[in-house]
């Protein structure tokens, strides 16, 4: 080797130049190990300092993704009975919503003369088929303003998927069942759900931040809601909601008057 050895680490030697001839004042020290001990990381495994960068970049994505939290909605009514069937949806108030339809349709079938499922949550711009999975005709139609549309008398499979393309509320019915009935919920939310039997939903990968909560039901007069702060603390208790329902106006088969058609 020519010449003298190095005396000390390189950073010693240069701290002269920034802090003279006393070295750095002791609040740095901590600092200093930290950043003595980056260096020698990234010699010892002869990382490029850019390659270094990279990695960081990649952890604090994956810090971030893992932040999201789990969001479980608590339906009950005035009687503190579950409420099943609703939909629960977080609407971002500080960041646009961006919501991706699935590719391939999805299905509302017709079985047993009913729809099913009752209620279906889905985002604008899903398409839905109407297979009819019964002997007899259905005649399926909807005359709310999101989506209009008529599939007039046909059996097995309907002409083509119908499109959802305008958030809203969406029944509907057949021309020949009257008590028939099903609800196609079109959100502008990636965040949402649908009440089991326990009253309960799960809107998953939520990502922090402030939302307005929003719960819909056939039986409610008007869409409940209020604003809630999405936090990454995995123990948050579940967004109770207490409903007022209206009565279960509902016809089912066995009460309705059976049709020339039945
Ligand atoms: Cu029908």
């Amino acid at each position: 080797m020519i010449g003298e050895p190095p005396n000390g680490p390189e950073w010693t030697r240069t701290r002269g130049s920034i802090f003279g001839a006393g070295g750095p004042p002791a609040l740095f020290s901590g600092e200093r190990r930290a950043l003595r001990c980056l260096r020698d990381l990234l010699i010892k495994f002869r990382i490029h300092p850019l390659g270094f960068a990279g990695v960081a970049a990649l952890f604090l994505a994956q810090l971030t993704a893992a932040k999201a939290a789990s969001v479980t909605f608590k339906l009950a009514d005035g009687k503190d009975q579950p409420v099943a069937d609703a939909v629960v949806s977080l609407i971002p108030l500080d960041v646009p919503a961006k919501v991706v339809p699935p590719a391939a349709p999805l299905e509302i079938v017709q079985r047993g003369e009913e729809f099913s499922p009752y209620v279906t949550a889905l985002v604008v711009g899903t398409s839905v088929s109407f297979p009819n999975r019964d002997t007899v005709q259905h005649h399926v139609y909807s005359l709310s303003k999101p989506k209009k549309f008529e599939l007039p008398l046909y059996a097995g499979e309907a002409k083509a998927p119908v499109l959802f393309d305008q958030p809203g509320i969406v029944a509907l019915g057949c021309n020949i069942h009257d008590w028939m009935a099903a609800y196609v919920v079109v959100l502008a939310t990636p965040w949402f759900g649908r009440t089991a039997a326990d009253g309960t939903a799960t809107v998953a990968e939520v990502p922090p931040g402030r939302y307005r909560a929003e719960v819909w039901h056939p039986r409610l007069a008007k869409t409940q809601s209020r604003e809630v702060t999405v936090t990454a603390d995995a123990a948050a208790a579940p967004l109770a909601f207490s409903l007022a329902l209206k009565a279960d106006r509902r016809l089912h088969r066995s009460n309705a008057k059976s049709g020339l058609y039945n």
